[in-house]
Formats: structure tokens, C-alpha cells, sequence
């Protein structure tokens, strides 16, 4: 936090990130309008730093008051009880946010990056919206920097393009980009059929930023394998024209100590309120699972799970409960109506065969308040991330977090990043449906002492490598990456 405090104050730091940190939804009856926060890691690792130097953060409206509350040069001053930093909007219209946001990067790259076995679908007409937005962002850029050296931070697979636009325009400015995604290795990366426009896109960066050391080599070994660059795997770096990136791996975390509305209700009472709330009776057992409604976070697989868990292991028929809360996400894409189908007909046949006096399965498809994921955390004796491949996973560490009684335990799938960080959960194979539903009843009747001492482990992981810690470490080595371009070339 000194770091983000101290070190970048005056420096014109800008961000860039496709969703926004602060909506404007509506006016209401009383004439004040309604501003959510979305419940997002990136917001609370980059605010801090954005008030430190009363940066610009650009990104994409979505609200429906959001135009109401802009001024002429499209921003609003934010967060709205304490205004300290810029929000710059950068309106799209349906067809862009069509092209560019649901077709190029969520049908194409999303599926292109992830191991789940879906297809991805590339157009030329996504490509045209995905180019002319990095376009006007980049342009956003620019008008936005106060000097000619800003340091900007791009987020994730929308600006895969904007690195090189910047730099184009400012080449003296920090370009920071984080892939919050995984990799690919390089003979799956070069189905993209604008593979190469993609890389050199991003080796407009500075520092290019991944979750695990994996994704990191997948990236260099694309790199190597597919355009004209030097690769030095000692320094992991790649220079291209004069132009250098070092490629790092920052793991993402959360915000420790957990704010403490997520964690001032005592255990015993979200135990009573998620069990009366729900309709199961006190002593109910459950498990828990929170997610977007995406098919790469294994929500099938962990259905199937708990089916082979009452199957194997009838006692529990009755006296289990899975809760799966999952997030509508991208809807208008085919895919994931279809996804979502097959999640509801999967609980329903699960629940006709193994519902006793409470369900098997309880699948609540709707955003919830972090502070109410969090009693759902706090509730359950087992948390179950069953992603098939995922860049972090923040789910898993929101759980530990949670649980300063220190009890409870969590099933990982090994496809996660955070799997490399936790190995103290039971780590499992999402395809592997008999080992995970051991792993759960593992989980039922692990006794108290060993819950703790895998929690115990865990906490102190998360607490230290906390989300403070990632931005910070990217601008640390940023910092430093400046202070030695000002210095004179080496005279001997
Ligand atoms: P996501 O794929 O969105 O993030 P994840 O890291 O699990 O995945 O973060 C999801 C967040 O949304 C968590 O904070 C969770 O609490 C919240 N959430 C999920 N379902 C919710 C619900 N129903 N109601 C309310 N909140 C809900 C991408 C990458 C990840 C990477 C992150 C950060 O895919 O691998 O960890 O970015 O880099």
C-alpha cells in the first residue's frame, strides 16, 4: 500500500478496462441516482492507485444514467461519495459492442484461450469492431494523458491491440498489460486467423502480465514460434524492432484483511440465515459454488460430482445440499444460452433422483451482494471451484478469506491458477468425476483439526500475497524499468 501511496504520487497513471468501476443505473424517486460498484478484484486493486494520483480510468458506459452524469469530454469524477479520480466513458454502439465485445473477444478468444472444447468462432466483421474499438480507446488514451510519458494500465483480452496503438502514438509511455486469462500453447494459438496482429499488438507493451509462470512460457513459445523476434528465455523478455517486453507473472489476489462487512456477521449466524433462508432444515450439510454462468467453470462437471457422491455414498442423500449460485453472464451468445439449459436440466434430473427431505442441488441463477456470497461462504462446510481451465480464480481465495473461524474446506480444480498457489485444498480433476465426489465426501468428514490446518496454511498465503501486493509488484517494476530508460546510454 506505501508503494501505491507514496511512490506514484504526480505520475499520470491511466486505465483501461473494458467494464467500468462505477455504474450509473437509474434516478430514483427522490431525484439522486443509483450507482452500483460492481463486485470486481480489479476495482479494489486499482482504485487505491487511482486516487493516489487523481488518475483517468477509461472504459466502456453501461449504465443507463451513465450519459446523465458525464461531462462535455464524456467523464465523471469518481467514486461518487468521495471523488478522486476521472471516470473517462467511451460509448459503443449495439453493433460495436456486438463485434467487438460478444463476437471477437468473447466467442473468439475467450474459447481460443480456454481449454473447455468449445469452438471458437471468428468473423471478419468482429475483427473490424474489435480493431476500431482498441482504436478509440487508444485515441481516449492520448487525449487523457496528461504528459508524454504516462503509465497506463491495460486490462485483459478486449485490448489486445491497444499496447502497439500507444505506443505508436506516445512511445515514451509505461505500457502495463495484464492477461487475465490463460495462454494458450502455440499450435492452438495460431487457429486465431489474426494471430499475428494479436502478438504484435501486445508487444507494444512494457510489461505484459499473466497469472502463472505457465502462461507465461505459452506466451514466449507463441511468440517464438510464430513472428520474427528475439526471445531471451534468461530475462523472459522479447524484443521486436528496438521495442523490449518483459513477460512476468503477477498472480492476482484479493483485498486482506476482507472488508469487514463481509466478515462481521458471526459464522453461526450465516449458518442459521443461509440454511432458514433456503428452506433446509438446521443441521443441513452444504456445499457451495459461485460463478458466472460460463462453461468454462466446470458447473456440469460438479453437478455430475455431487450425482456420483449420492450414488457412492447414499447416507447423504437428504442430508447434503449443493447450492450453486451462478452469475447470468453474456446471454445473447448461443453458447451460453445453451450452457445454461443444460445446467437447469442437469440440477432437475439430479434433484427428481436424490432429493430426500432437502434438495440435492439448489441452483440460483442471479448476481448476488458480495456481502451476501460471502454468508454463503461462511455458511458452508465445502466450497467446490470445479473450473475446467480458469486464469486465477478468485472464488477460491474470497472462500479462504471468508473463513477466519478457520474451518471448511475447498475442493480446487487443478486447472486454476490458484491451484499453484493452494495446494493445501483438495485438489481435483474436474473431468474426473469419481475423484471429485471422494474429494467431497473427503471434505464432509475431514475433522476439524486438519480443516484448520489446511485453512490456517492458506490464509497465510492469501494474506501476504494479497491483491495490494499485484498491482503494487506491476508497478514496482515499472517504476524501475523507467528510472533506467533516463538513464544515459552506457558511453564504453
Ligand atoms: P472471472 O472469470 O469472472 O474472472 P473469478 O476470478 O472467479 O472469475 O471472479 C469472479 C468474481 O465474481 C468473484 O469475485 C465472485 O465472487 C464474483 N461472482 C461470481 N458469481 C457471482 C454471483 N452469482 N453473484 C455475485 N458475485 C459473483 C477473470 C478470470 C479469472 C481471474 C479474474 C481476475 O477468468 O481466472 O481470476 O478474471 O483476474
Amino acid at each position: 500500500r506505501a508503494i501505491l501511496h507514496g511512490d506514484l504520487r504526480g505520475e499520470d497513471v491511466i486505465v483501461v478496462s473494458n467494464r467500468e468501476p462505477y455504474i450509473h443505473q437509474y434516478r430514483r424517486a427522490d431525484g439522486g441516482i443509483e450507482v452500483q460498484r460492481p463486485a470486481s478484484g480489479l476495482v479494489t486493486a486499482l482504485e487505491p492507485v487511482m486516487r493516489a494520483c487523481s488518475g483517468v480510468w477509461i472504459a466502456t458506459g453501461s449504465g443507463s444514467a451513465d450519459r446523465a452524469v458525464v461531462d462535455a469530454n464524456d467523464r465523471v469524477a469518481v467514486p461518487p461519495e468521495r471523488p478522486s479520480y476521472q471516470l473517462r466513458r467511451i460509448w459503443l454502439s449495439p453493433e460495436e459492442e456486438a463485434g467487438y465485445y460478444y463476437g471477437f473477444a468473447n466467442e473468439g478468444l475467450w474459447p481460443l484461450c480456454h481449454i473447455a472444447h468449445v469452438r471458437p468462432t471468428f468473423r471478419s466483421g468482429d475483427w473490424a469492431h474489435y480493431l476500431a474499438a482498441n482504436r478509440r480507446f487508444a485515441e481516449a488514451v492520448v487525449r487523457e494523458a496528461k504528459t508524454d510519458d504516462p503509465i497506463v494500465l491495460v486490462q485483459d483480452y478486449h485490448f489486445a491491440l491497444l499496447p502497439r496503438m500507444i505506443h505508436e502514438s506516445l512511445p515514451d509511455a509505461t505500457v502495463i498489460t495484464f492477461w487475465h486469462i490463460p495462454w494458450p500453447n502455440p499450435e492452438s494459438f495460431a487457429i486465431c486467423p489474426w494471430a499475428l496482429e494479436i502478438l504484435n499488438g501486445l508487444l507494444g507493451s512494457n510489461i505484459l502480465g499473466f497469472h502463472t509462470q505457465f502462461h507465461c512460457n505459452n506466451f514466449v513459445d507463441t511468440v517464438d514460434r510464430l513472428i520474427e523476434a528475439r526471445v531471451d528465455r534468461e530475462t523472459f523478455t522479447v524484443s521486436q524492432g528496438g521495442k523490449l517486453t518483459a513477460v512476468r507473472r503477477y498472480p492476482i489476489s484479493i483485498a486482506w484483511p476482507p472488508v469487514e462487512d463481509m466478515v462481521g456477521k458471526p459464522v453461526a449466524d450465516c449458518r442459521h440465515d443461509v440454511r432458514a433462508g433456503n428452506g433446509l432444515p438446521p443441521g443441513q450439510l452444504i456445499g457451495i459454488g459461485v460463478d458466472r454462468l460460463d462453461y468454462t467453470k466446470g458447473i456440469i462437471e460438479r453437478f455430475l460430482a455431487v450425482e456420483r457422491l449420492f450414488e457412492l455414498n447414499p447416507q447423504r442423500i437428504g442430508q447434503f445440499t449443493f447450492i450453486q449460485i451462478a452469475a447470468p453472464s453474456r446471454s445473447s451468445i448461443d453458447e451460453y444460452r445453451h450452457h445454461e439449459e443444460a445446467v437447469n436440466a442437469l440440477a432437475a434430473r439430479i434433484n427428481a433422483r436424490f432429493s430426500g427431505p432437502a434438495p440435492a442441488i439448489l441452483l440460483k441463477v442471479e448476481h448476488h451482494e458480495a456481502a451476501r456470497v460471502y454468508e454463503y461462504y461462511r455458511a458452508a462446510e465445502v466450497c467446490f471451484v470445479g473450473s475446467l481451465h480458469d486464469g486465477m480464480n478468485l472464488v477460491a481465495k474470497e472462500f479462504v478469506a471468508a473463513r477466519d473461524d478457520e474451518r471448511g474446506v475447498l475442493v480446487l480444480s487443478q486447472f486454476t491458477g490458484a491451484a499453484r498457489e493452494l495446494p493445501e485444498a483438495l485438489v481435483v480433476n474436474p473431468y474426473d468425476v469419481d475423484q471429485c465426489a471422494a474429494a467431497l465426501e473427503l471434505a464432509l468428514a475431514m475433522p476439524p483439526e486438519e480443516q484448520g490446518d489446511r485453512m490456517r496454511l492458506m490464509r497465510r498465503l492469501i494474506s501476504e500475497f494479497n491483491v495490494y501486493r499485484w498491482a503494487g509488484r506491476m508497478l514496482l517494476d515499472a517504476a524501475l524499468m523507467r528510472r533506467r530508460s533516463k538513464l544515459p546510454d552506457n558511453p564504453v
